[in-house]
C-alpha cells in the first residue's frame, strides 16, 4: 500500500493507542478532546479513509449521508453502537465495527459497585461526612440492604451480563436472567431463565440491566413494568440510559417501590434528568463503566485490530455492519 490511511480519531485516546495510530496510519487527533459538531466532523472527514468515534458522536442517518465517499470504515471505540445508524452505514457500503469483550470485566466491576453502593447507601454516607453532618452512631443509623444471598436478575445475558453474574456468585447471589434466547448450560451455570422480562422482574431482589439500546428496549423500565418488580428492589444500570423511563423510575424511588438505584448511564448524558440528584436513594456515576487504564488500552487496540483488517482487505473481527 502507498500512503497510510487517514483516520479521524474523534476523542482523546490512551497514549499507547495514539502511538500505534501514528505508526500505522495518518491520524487526526482531537487536541482539546471536545465533542465535534457535525460540520467540524464533516470538514475533518473530507478525504479521510476511516473514522474512529466514541459513543459521544451521534452518527445518525443524516450525518452518515453527509460523509464523503472517501470514508470506508467506522471503527468504534465502544461496544455499544446505538449512536450509529447501522442501516445508513450499510446502504453507503461503510463497514462498522465495535469493541466487545475487552470491557466486560471493567463494566461488571461497576455493576457490582453500583449494586453495593445503592444497597449500602454509600453515596449518602459519603455526602454526610463531607457535609460534616455525621453526628451520631446508632444501630438504627444508615441501615441498608444486604446483597449477600439475594437473587440477582440480569436483563441481557451477553458478555457483560455473564461476567456480572460470575462476580455476583461471589456474594452467594442466586442468578436469574432474561435474554432474547436462552443461553447454553455452560454459560448459564445454573442461572434460572425467564422467558419474559416481567416474570424475571417479579423474581429478583436486585435487577441489573445489560441489554443493548434498541428501539425495542427503549423505556424497558417504565411505569407499567415497575409494577412487576418486588417492592424494595434495587435497580442497577450500566447499559444505556434509554432503557429507563426517568419519570417512572424517579416516582418509584420516591415511593420506595424501588428501594435504591445505582446508575452509570442516563438519557441525554451529561445533561441528565435533574430529579436523580434530588433523591437520596440514588448512587450515581458519570458513565465510567469501561474507564480503566487496562480497558481503555484494550478498546483502542481492538478498534485498531479491526481497522488493520479492513485496510488489509480482510474481514474485521467485530463487524456490526
Ligand atoms: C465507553 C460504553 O466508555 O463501549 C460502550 O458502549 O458505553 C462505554 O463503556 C464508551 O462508549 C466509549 O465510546
Amino acid at each position: 500500500m502507498g500512503s497510510k490511511p487517514k483516520v479521524v480519531v474523534t476523542r482523546k485516546l490512551p497514549e499507547a493507542v495514539q502511538a500505534r495510530l501514528r505508526r500505522d496510519y495518518d491520524p487526526h487527533f482531537n487536541a482539546d478532546d471536545h465533542v465535534y459538531s457535525t460540520d467540524e466532523l464533516m470538514a475533518l472527514a473530507d478525504g479521510a479513509d476511516a473514522l474512529m468515534p466514541c459513543h459521544s458522536e451521534q452518527l445518525s442517518g443524516a450525518v452518515i449521508a453527509r460523509l464523503p465517499d472517501s470514508v470506508k470504515a467506522i471503527a468504534n471505540f465502544s461496544v455499544g453502537v446505538d449512536h450509529v445508524d447501522l442501516d445508513a452505514a450499510r446502504s453507503r457500503g461503510i463497514i462498522v465495527t465495535n469493541t466487545p469483550d475487552v470491557l466486560s470485566d471493567a463494566t461488571a466491576e461497576i455493576a457490582l459497585l453500583l449494586m453495593l453502593g445503592a444497597a449500602r447507601r454509600a453515596a449518602e454516607g459519603d455526602r454526610l461526612i463531607r457535609a460534616r453532618q455525621w453526628r451520631l452512631w446508632s444501630p438504627a443509623f444508615m441501615v441498608g440492604t444486604q446483597i449477600t444471598g439475594k437473587t440477582l436478575g440480569i436483563i441481557g445475558m451477553g458478555r457483560v451480563g455473564q461476567v456480572t453474574a460470575q462476580r455476583a456468585r461471589g456474594f452467594d447471589m442466586a442468578i436469574h436472567y432474561h435474554n432474547r434466547r436462552r443461553v447454553p448450560a455452560e454459560i448459564e451455570q445454573g442461572a434460572v431463565y425467564h422467558e419474559s422480562v416481567e416474570a424475571l422482574m417479579g423474581a429478583c431482589d436486585v435487577l441489573s440491566l445489560h441489554c443493548p439500546a434498541t428501539p425495542e428496549t427503549r423505556d424497558l423500565i417504565n411505569a407499567e413494568r415497575i409494577e412487576w418488580l418486588r417492592p424494595g428492589v434495587i435497580l442497577v444500570n450500566t447499559a444505556r440510559g434509554s432503557l429507563i423511563d426517568d419519570q417512572a423510575l424517579q416516582a418509584a424511588l420516591r415511593s420506595g417501590r424501588v428501594a435504591a438505584a445505582g446508575l452509570d448511564v442516563y438519557n441525554d448524558e451529561p445533561d441528565i434528568h435533574p430529579g436523580y440528584r434530588e433523591l437520596d436513594n440514588t448512587f450515581l456515576l458519570p458513565h465510567i463503566g469501561s474507564a480503566t487504564r487496562e480497558t481503555r488500552d484494550a478498546m483502542g487496540f481492538r478498534a485498531l485490530d479491526n481497522l488493520d483488517a479492513i485496510f488489509a482487505g480482510r474481514e474485521p473481527g467485530d463487524r456490526v455492519a
